[in-house]
């Protein structure tokens, strides 16, 4: 089983030992390839594994865990793999059986319990096809639409040897070529003969940034991005708009897409989140390139369908638009200083916003001007996410995670571990709401006892915010949704993290300076006083659109019972 998983591309295993896997975990603790972390929890351990493929350079995420407890502690980092398209190898102990005993500790049908959220999971039987199962894991892990496996090895195959005639050679998986010359001359054609053309990337498209950029420079085309694709389009590019296109976009994305006649979409599934509630306007002419057949023309119907790995489809298209691109240059400029002026004014919106605490918008521009552009930002899910996704440039790729369509609180915290210890280079910066650090903040412990220097910011408001503004106007009570207040300083005390406070705006500057600057192997706990009373533009456009979806009867009586409520307190 060692020698199976040093083959593949495996830096860091993320596991807690136990009786099933502590033959597995003697053998690792003897590898010079691979080292097995002890994360607090099994989830945190999935997040971590989860955050080394996202950001990593070719590796994937391995948890080594014990059945049962292990494997359902950590579902939600293997659900959060599998929506968002993250290759995640799970390997599992499990019990005897080789005894005719029932009832064994763990004894739980796991394939059963995980088949909705893994691509595939295997149950090994005997020691000859070990090694190649976990091959074939690996393979399901990475080829096609990305996601994770499960392989269950039976404590005896672990602690009893035995004679295996032939292992096979490891062999690294390539991309799946495809043939649509037709479709790809088709997607050219009406690119470019669109008036106002489009372009909206995704996770899928992470790989091919740089041959986006040229696409977007021929056309003129202004760029949206999804959430989790953040960083498929640098943010410091004039033709970047936002997250986004609806009325939950920021304006500068919401403006350029409004009379977009040609949209090229890459590696999006047009999932609720980017669309702000689907609330955005796809115009009939979508090219829809992705890995997912399924995906396409799932939520819009596509005019040109392109399936396939955007990393060989992107380059060609590219090219096929080098050769016959008009000469876009006037109407560039002018989709150019429209993005200019709709961000520059957003920023003086948020920057007329006063307040006692923390300007987000201050607060992150000052982050990003102290950070490296190849910086790595986790998030978490929350109100924070969005300011984050509305307010924070993101310039490289893979540089931006976050928890997207399966959308679990408490990711930020393991997933800094896991960029950090897949780029021990970069600066990485976690953002993170304080609801999400009660959930897994504890694992900062690992961090201090990684010695890795990662800033975790926590937006101390005292409330499930993205929960609790949803409330505000539909209830007008914080039903479950106040935390009160969580003192960060006791916390950064007992795990043996530093801590540092950000009040208002006059902190701003010094204490992110001092979070970034400090030991070399140290984690710090930056509590930053948040302002959270101005809204996101996320958080106002998707409220509206979704209520456009509600039946007239439900929509006048959440009316009735908003204005009964206004008024009776
Ligand atoms: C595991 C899980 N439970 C509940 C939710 C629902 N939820 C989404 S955002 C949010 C609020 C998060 O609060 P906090 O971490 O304090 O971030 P804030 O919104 O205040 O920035 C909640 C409860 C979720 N996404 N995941
Ligand atoms: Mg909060």
């Amino acid at each position: 089983m060692r020698y199976a998983l040093e083959q593949l591309p495996i830096t860091h295993t993320f596991g807690i030992p136990g009786v099933h896997t502590t033959e597995l975990y003697d053998e690792l603790n003897q590898s010079e390839k691979i080292t097995p972390v002890l994360p607090t929890h099994e989830c945190c351990g999935a997040f971590a594994a989860d955050a080394i493929s996202r950001t990593g350079n070719g590796q994937i995420g391995c948890l080594v865990i014990v059945p049962a407890a292990g494997v359902t502690h950590a579902m939600s980092g293997i659900g959060e793999a599998f929506l968002d398209g993250i290759p995640m190898l799970v390997i599992t102990g499990a019990p005897r059986t080789d005894v005719k005993f029932g009832y064994q500790l763990h004894g739980i049908d796991q394939q059963r319990v995980v088949d909705g959220i893994v691509k595939r999971s295997w149950k090994v039987l005997r020691h000859e096809e070990i090694v190649p199962v976990i091959f074939e894991a690996y393979r399901t892990a990475v080829n096609g639409f990305p996601g994770p496996v499960l392989v269950e090895v039976p404590v005896n195959l672990q602690l009893f040897s035995q004679h295996v005639d032939h292992v096979p050679a490891f062999a690294a998986p390539v991309p799946e070529q495809v043939t649509l010359d037709r479709e790809l001359d088709a997607a050219a054609e009406l690119l470019c003969a669109a008036h106002a053309p489009g372009i909206f990337v995704g996770w899928g498209a992470v790989d091919v940034s740089e041959f986006v950029v040229k696409i977007a420079d021929l056309l003129g085309a202004p760029v949206s991005t999804t959430l989790q694709g953040l960083s498929a389009f640098p943010g410091n590019h004039p033709l970047h708009t936002g997250m986004g296109f609806s009325r939950a976009a920021v304006p500068a994305a919401e403006n350029a897409f409004a009379d977009c006649d040609c949209l090229l979409a890459i590696g999006t599934s047009f999932g609720e989140i980017s669309t702000g509630s689907f609330g955005c306007p796809v115009p009939e002419n979508l090219i829809h390139i992705d890995i997912s057949p399924q995906a396409i023309g799932r939520n819009f119907p596509a005019k040109v369908a392109l399936p396939g790995d955007s990393r060989l489809l992107v380059p060609q298209l590219l090219a096929r638009l080098e050769s016959r691109a008009p000469d876009r240059k006037a109407p560039r400029a002018e989709v150019e200083a429209r993005i200019s002026r709709d961000k520059a004014a957003y920023r003086e919106e948020w920057l007329r916003h006063k307040t006692e605490r923390v300007n987000p918008a201050l607060f992150f521009a000052e982050l990003r001007r102290q950070l490296r552009d190849d910086a790595i930002m986790t998030v978490d899910d929350g109100n924070h996410t969005f300011l984050a996704a509305e307010l924070y440039q993101v310039r490289r790729p893979r540089t931006f995670i976050s928890p997207t369509d399966f959308n679990s609180m408490g990711y930020a915290v393991p997933a800094a571990i896991g960029a950090r210890l897949a780029n021990p280079d970069c600066q990485v910066v976690s953002i993170v709401g304080d609801g999400a650090f009660l959930m897994t903040g504890l694992e900062t412990m690992t961090a201090v006892n990684l010695g890795l220097k990662i800033a975790y910011y926590v937006f101390s408001d005292g409330e499930l915010s993205q929960i609790s503004q949803g409330q505000e106007i539909p209830y007008n009570r914080k039903s479950c949704t106040t935390l009160g207040e969580l003192k960060l300083k006791g916390i950064a005390e007992a795990v043996g993290a530093r801590y540092v406070v950000i009040e208002n705006n006059s902190r701003i500057p010094d204490a992110i300076s001092e979070a970034l600057t400090g030991p070399e192997r140290q984690p710090v706990i930056v509590d930053v006083r948040i302002d959270y009373s101005k809204r996101t533009r996320f958080t106002q456009g998707v409220v509206r659109t979704a209520m456009k979806t509600f039946p007239f009867r439900d929509k006048a009586r959440f009316v009735l019972r908003a204005l009964t409520r206004k008024i009776t307190g």
